[in-house]
């Protein structure tokens, strides 16, 4: 990391842990230095605007204004930069994130529903079937409401505050609520995503190094929402099927652990746009 980038740290940026997070790092750190000149260059010329244009200096009024046209380039110029971040940088990065998904088999599918004030995690067991979801069946047992009679949702992995996802291997997370509007947001990753009750709406990332993640609401959703907190654990691939298998025993589901070749379960939505193979 060059020195230019410790502007990021020093703002309380965790350190980048995806595959697409230098990028984003890159446009925080052009912009943080962009808006640091410009929060000096206009507080100089603040500065020296009161002191030049003293009372006891300049008693009398100039109703000409400034002639020169050095105050229409420079503000040119500041909007010509920012059209080159927003149309060069920012919006081309977004559609890639929200168009660019990875192929289903080759990702985990993973889908996360937000409550007040924690977030639940489904995952399909080794049959790569989601299990049927219903509210008529919710409890404090069974916080996401699986039916019991839905065979697919027989080895179904349900856990709540911790996931687990191996490295190196895309995570597609489907976003969706309980009850308010909360934000899943993995500061570490450089993701988030809005969980909205009644929708469906999926996010992607790569982790590329193993440890502990933190998780966090991002939208103000009730009086709790300052604890609404989780982690997400980057294991190596041994260890995310050590965790899987432990999960699976005290579901009481599976008596054999999980599959760990890549993604049979498939994404039971797509995004709007569809997903651009090789992307
Ligand atoms: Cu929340």
């Amino acid at each position: 990391m060059s020195s230019l980038a410790l502007i990021n740290e020093f703002l309380g940026q965790p350190p980048n842990a995806s595959s697409h997070g230098y990028q984003i790092d890159h446009i925080l750190e052009f912009c943080h230095w962009f808006m640091g000149a410009l929060f000096v260059g206009w507080s100089a010329f603040f500065i020296y605007v009161l002191i030049r244009f003293r009372k006891r200096r300049q008693p009398g009024a100039d109703f000409l204004g400034v002639r020169s046209g050095i105050s229409t380039h420079l503000e040119f110029s500041v909007v010509l930069i920012e059209a080159v971040l927003l149309l060069g940088f920012a919006i081309p990065l977004w559609a890639r994130r929200v168009n660019q998904f990875p192929p289903g088999r080759e990702a985990l599918l993973v889908h996360v529903v937000a409550q007040q004030f924690s977030f639940n995690y489904h995952l399909p067991g080794p049959d790569g079937q989601f299990g049927r979801r219903d509210i008529s069946f919710e409890s404090n047992s069974n916080p996401l409401g699986l039916d019991p009679n839905d065979p697919a949702g027989k080895d179904d992995i349900v856990t709540t505050g911790e996931l687990h996802v191996p490295v190196n291997r895309p995570v597609v997370a489907e976003l969706s609520s309980k009850d308010v509007i909360h934000d899943y947001f993995l500061p570490s990753m450089r993701i988030a995503g809005d969980a909205i009750p009644g929708s469906l709406i999926p996010i992607w990332f790569t982790p590329i190094k193993t440890g502990t993640n933190e998780v966090i609401c991002g939208q103000l959703c009730g009086l709790g929402h300052y604890g609404m907190k989780g982690t997400l654990v980057v294991d190596t691939q041994q260890d995310y099927e050590a965790w899987l298998k432990e999960r699976a025993e005290l579901a009481g589901g599976a008596q054999s652990a999980p599959s760990p070749s890549p993604g049979a379960a498939q994404p039971q939505n797509k995004p709007a746009a569809s997903p651009t193979p090789g992307g």
